[in-house]
């Protein structure tokens, strides 16, 4: 043993705790696993320390030297709602008399730079977080380049927050929290299928809560398919017709619910998949016995579509509008005589025609303002003839993206083999090892993936099951969209912890999240 002076080893007692504290404090960025971080999506980058605080019983939202004039309420619906599931409520009963005043956190202050409140695609949605560790004057601060970045970083706080049933407080431990954070992919969505089986409003309304849980920012809305049109649309009042029932409808204000606090993609599937539309207005059938696709040689039909979008551009602010075009079935076309004659006196064969259904489409969208997103097979058939403008969505298993980001258009990533909610056999590993940019090196062709979406088709699932189908696996794609690429476990096993923490974070808030199927099942990460 070496003799030391007693200052020397003060000396060393002294470095050997900083050491300590910053290996203890800094999370290991690469692996995924997290290192005892309970944040799913796994943020850009997190430090934190070993110290509790305490939230305050009238913990207070504050905004001083914030630019952003809350004018729609935006961050007080959301600071609200952060209230709520933190169950802040609960601590009315709390005993702070053990506490130590420094401990106690008695607000957030949140900075938001621009006053830009309009919820868009590319929105930034960046935020940074600090928690202090007890200290006076104690308040915990947010800042944010817009709203939406503000209200992430509200998700992340409220994932920090422990309700402790035997003090009756909301405890913050590990303080102090530095986190800075952003999405890797900008378009994070879930589609819902309401045409399968209707889904009724306060279903909806819980999904998209529950999607702001894993910072997934765009609900595409199938709203109408074959099997039922429960929307409402003024411009043509008799499609509606086409409901399961009167009950099974949405109103146009039920639309404009389904809207508030997240991008919606409407889908107008086009012209496969809308045999709903010729219940009220048979017309649009090629025959009374051959019923889809859309009628092409009738201009109702395009008319039909112009007064929907119209009424859409008047509810969905979002810029892109969905207008399928997938599985298009043209044998009505060809076996309906009058349709057969028309096709041949403009010198048009199927293919060509259901080109020329889908481009007269997307040109009465972009009348209306829109950028279109269109599947992946309109891609496959006429790639060439699309707008410059079109976002291609793939589904099939081909890995199509590569080819279209060649191409120079843009892509979504939904394939079916990893991310159909519906395909019960694909487990949350399979989810979460789903990479939007496989094969796709080139940097400038990588940016053209604008994101990915997880598919919820309606045939098997109505308000009975839609949740547990759901989650977890939506949130296992949502760490893969929102987190960088380097921080990704690459093996899933490593996230089972946290991922399981995430489920039963979703389960305390009052969402059916399944257990975690796949790669056996795991106690939360303490
Ligand atoms: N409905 C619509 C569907 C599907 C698609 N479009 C679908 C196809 C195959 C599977 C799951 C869903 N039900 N309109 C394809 C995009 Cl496996």
């Amino acid at each position: 043993m070496v003799m030391m002076e007693k200052r020397e080893m003060n000396i060393w007692v002294v470095l050997l705790s900083v050491l300590f504290v910053l290996v203890e404090g800094v999370v290991s960025k690469k692996g995924g696993g997290g290192g005892g971080v309970n944040i799913w999506p796994m943020p850009v980058s997190v430090s934190y320390g070993h110290q509790s605080v305490f939230m305050s019983k009238d913990f207070k939202l504050k905004t001083e030297g914030s630019n952003y004039k809350d004018a729609s309420c935006i961050l007080k619906d959301g600071f609200s709602r952060f209230l709520d599931v933190v169950s802040l409520a609960h601590v009315i009963e709390g005993d702070f008399s053990k506490f130590n005043a420094s401990t106690i956190l008695q607000g957030l202050n949140v900075v938001i730079s621009s006053q830009d409140d309009e919820l868009q695609y590319g929105v930034d949605e960046s935020y940074k977080l600090l928690i202090p560790s007890p200290q006076n004057p104690a308040l915990a601060h947010l800042e944010a380049k817009t709203v939406y970045g503000a209200l992430h970083g509200l998700q992340t706080f409220s994932q920090l927050c422990q309700f402790n049933f035997s003090s009756r407080v909301i405890e913050v431990s590990k303080t102090p929290w530095t986190i800075t954070d952003q999405p890797r992919f900008s378009f994070r969505g879930l589609l819902i299928d309401t045409s399968r089986h209707y889904q009724p409003l306060p279903t909806l309304k819980k999904v998209i809560d529950s999607m702001a849980y894993a910072k997934l920012n765009v609900f595409h809305w199938h709203i109408v398919d074959t099997q039922s049109f429960p929307l409402e649309v003024p411009s043509y009042p008799k499609l509606w017709d086409g409901a399961y029932s009167i009950q099974e409808r949405y109103t146009v204000a039920d639309a404009a619910e389904i809207r508030r606090g997240i991008n919606v993609l409407a889908e107008l599937d086009v012209p496969g998949h809308a045999l709903s539309w010729g219940r009220g207005y048979p017309s649009l059938w090629p025959s009374k016995d051959c019923q889809q696709p859309l009628d092409v040689s009738n201009e109702f039909s395009f008319k039909v579509i112009d007064g929907i979008l119209s009424d859409f551009s008047k509810i969905f602010k979002f810029k892109f509008v969905h207008l399928g075009g997938d599985e298009v079935d043209t044998s009505c076309w060809t076996l309906t005589p009058r349709v057969s004659k028309w096709l041949e006196k403009h010198g048009m064969n199927e293919t060509q025609a259901y080109e020329y259904f889908v481009l007269r489409a997307q040109k009465i969208a972009l009348s209306h303002g829109y950028e279109i997103v269109n599947w992946e097979e309109t891609f496959n058939n006429f790639g060439d003839k699309l707008n410059p403008k079109t976002v291609v969505h793939n589904w099939l298993g081909g890995g199509v993206a590569q080819k279209v980001v060649a191409a120079g258009l843009r892509c979504i990533v939904s394939n079916q083999d990893k991310w159909y909610l519906d395909h019960l056999d694909a487990l949350w590993p399979d989810f979460y090892m789903n990479e939007p940019l496989t094969n796709i090196t080139d940097p400038k062709q990588q940016k053209l993936v604008i994101g990915g979406e997880v598919c919820m088709w309606g045939e098997k699932v109505d308000t009975s099951d839609i949740e547990q189908t759901i989650w977890p696996r939506a949130a296992a794609a949502a760490e893969r969209l929102w987190t960088p690429y380097d921080n990704l476990a690459k093996d899933p096993v490593k996230v089972i912890g946290r991922l399981t923490n995430f489920r039963c974070l979703l389960n305390r808030r009052g969402v059916a999240a399944a257990p975690l199927i796949g790669l056996g099942r795991s106690a939360p990460v303490e």
